[in-house]
């Protein structure tokens, strides 16, 4: 069997019982794909460091090896914090009125992939499956290409792949789409996000795609197709058995006083709808008078990416919203909202989503989103709660039967939440099977076997050795 190289922004490798903390939805779905592969992950280790050497940090841990390697702190602002998170986030999450374009920053993009490049290009060896994740590394194919290697490659893109009509406001976007080509197999959460990229690649590149999902521009070839992501479902029931799940369930279930609960978990972040999401439950506390005082919501949001100045303001304004909710309908025995910003271990994420009546999960535009699986997951099947969720997240074409909303919508929000409360526990139980079901089979493992099985098909000696002269996405301006 194949070795697996697994590339992406950050590497967190399995960690000891007790270190869990808030790990984003990539690397908890990661570390569950590699427990079991005999493979590397390669990744930034989050440090910095004042002159960019190469230097690789080896860890092992359950089997998984980890190489990490530190950046400069310019890497970090023009590539991390810039391009990624600046730019790239924002558009793809269909912001272009929050996306920054900025020369250095893709500059800066360009060069940390690189550094990737030449310092993972001696980890792999000939026979290695290679699998680039999400939009920090989108030409690292084609670095690697241009360094002769011939492996199969792999990119997986995290987030939303957005509209055409979007996706050309970004500066020599043609550069970056056209260094996607230089992988082998491409892969999206959702049709909706690969539908969109076929469409930019016929309108904007010229491009035609067959009806197997073989996507060809000039002379090049590649695979795109959707697969979307699960989570570590047997590992999640297990977390939500535990013994320091139920500790979490009888404190959330102790403090909250015979009240019901509506749970939100989510990264502090404009695209997962929180402002939306409050104003909603605002809505619904204005409708339902009666129901004041019976019910509270529960936001867990542990902050992201706090150097960049677009999260610190949607902090201030949750700060200032969820204040200005509370002192509007708070009474001296009750709080409408409890809005927490740090993050549990896994365990007490799960007693928390089995303590609560209704998740509401409403992001704006998500890739996939991974809490409505986990929230499914860790329910109890005889008197399972209820999953509002985004028809905006790549999970809503799952899990149809949720309450789907349209999360810019109050009336939409407040109604569901009425509709959740008030649900006949019959409805509730097969609403909860037919989506468990899907969130069982449907696990990370699944995801990872057909996309890298997708990956093994490839036929190397068919496709040839491709070169792979890709723009730049930071040309220098034409002197006079
Ligand atoms: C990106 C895409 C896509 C959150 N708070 C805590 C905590 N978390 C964990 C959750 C979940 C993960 O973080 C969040 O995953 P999501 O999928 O909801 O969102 P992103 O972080 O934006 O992930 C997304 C995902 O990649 C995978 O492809 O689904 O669309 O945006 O697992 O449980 N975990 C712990 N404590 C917390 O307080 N332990």
């Amino acid at each position: 069997m194949s070795r697996l190289i697994v590339i992406s922004n950050r590497v967190a490798a399995p960690k000891p019982q007790g270190e869990g903390g808030a790990q984003g939805g990539l690397a908890v779905a990661l570390s569950a794909a590699l427990r079991e592969y005999r493979g590397v992950w390669f990744g930034w280790s989050g440090n910095k460091t004042d002159q960019f050497t190469g230097h690789i940090d080896f860890e092992r841990y359950e089997g998984v090896t980890s190489a990490t390697i530190d950046l400069e702190e310019q890497d970090v602002d023009e590539y991390y914090n810039g391009y990624a998170n600046r730019t790239l986030w924002p558009l793809f999450h269909y912001r272009i009125d929050l996306a920054e374009y900025d020369r250095s920053f893709a500059g800066g993009y360009e060069r940390v992939n690189e550094r990737f490049a030449e310092t993972v290009k001696p980890l792999i060896e000939p026979d290695d499956l290679v699998w680039v994740h999400d939009y920090h590394l989108i030409p690292l194919g084609a670095q690697l290409r241009e360094r002769g290697l011939q492996n199969r490659m792999g990119f997986f893109l995290h987030i939303p792949w957005p509209p055409s009509r979007l996706m050309v406001s970004l500066p020599f976007h043609e550069g970056l789409v056209l260094s996607m080509l230089a992988y082998d197999v491409i892969g999206f959460h959702t049709e909706e996000w690969l539908d969109s990229f076929r469409n930019y690649v016929q309108r904007e590149l010229g491009g035609h795609c067959d009806a197997d999902g073989t996507i060809h521009v000039g002379d090049r070839s590649v695979y795109a197709a959707a697969y979307p992501i699960g989570i570590d479902y047997k590992e999640f029931v297990a977390a939500a058995n535990s013994a320091a799940a139920r500790t979490a369930f009888d404190r959330l279930k102790k403090s909250a006083d015979g009240r019901r609960t509506i749970i939100g978990v989510d990264r502090l972040d404009y695209s997962k709808g929180l402002e939306e999401r409050f104003l909603g439950y605002r809505r619904f506390l204005e409708e339902h008078e009666d129901c004041r005082g019976q019910l509270f919501m529960l936001q867990i949001a542990p902050p992201s990416r706090g150097e960049v100045h677009t999260y610190e303001i949607i902090r201030e304004h949750l700060d200032e919203l969820s204040g200005r909710i509370n002192g509007e309908f708070a009474e001296v025995d009750w709080v409408p909202i409890r809005y927490v910003n740090q993050g549990y271990g896994r365990e007490d994420l799960a007693g928390f989503y089995r303590a609560s009546t209704m998740a509401l999960i409403t992001p704006l535009r998500d890739g996939m989103n991974l809490v409505a699986k986990e929230y499914v997951a860790a329910q109890d099947p005889d008197d399972p709660g209820v999953l509002i969720l985004s028809r905006f997240a790549g999970a809503a074409l799952q899990l149809k039967d949720a309450l789907l909303v349209n999360p810019y919508s109050k009336e939409e929000l407040s109604d569901a939440i009425h509709t959740a409360l008030n649900m006949p526990l019959e409805e509730r139980i097969r609403r909860w099977r037919s989506m468990n079901e899907c969130v069982k089979q449907e696990d990370v493992v699944w995801w990872r076997h057909s996309f890298v099985s997708d990956l093994e098909k490839v036929d190397i000696a068919h496709r040839g050795t491709r070169r792979h002269d890709v723009p730049s996405l930071a040309p220098q301006p034409i002197r006079p």
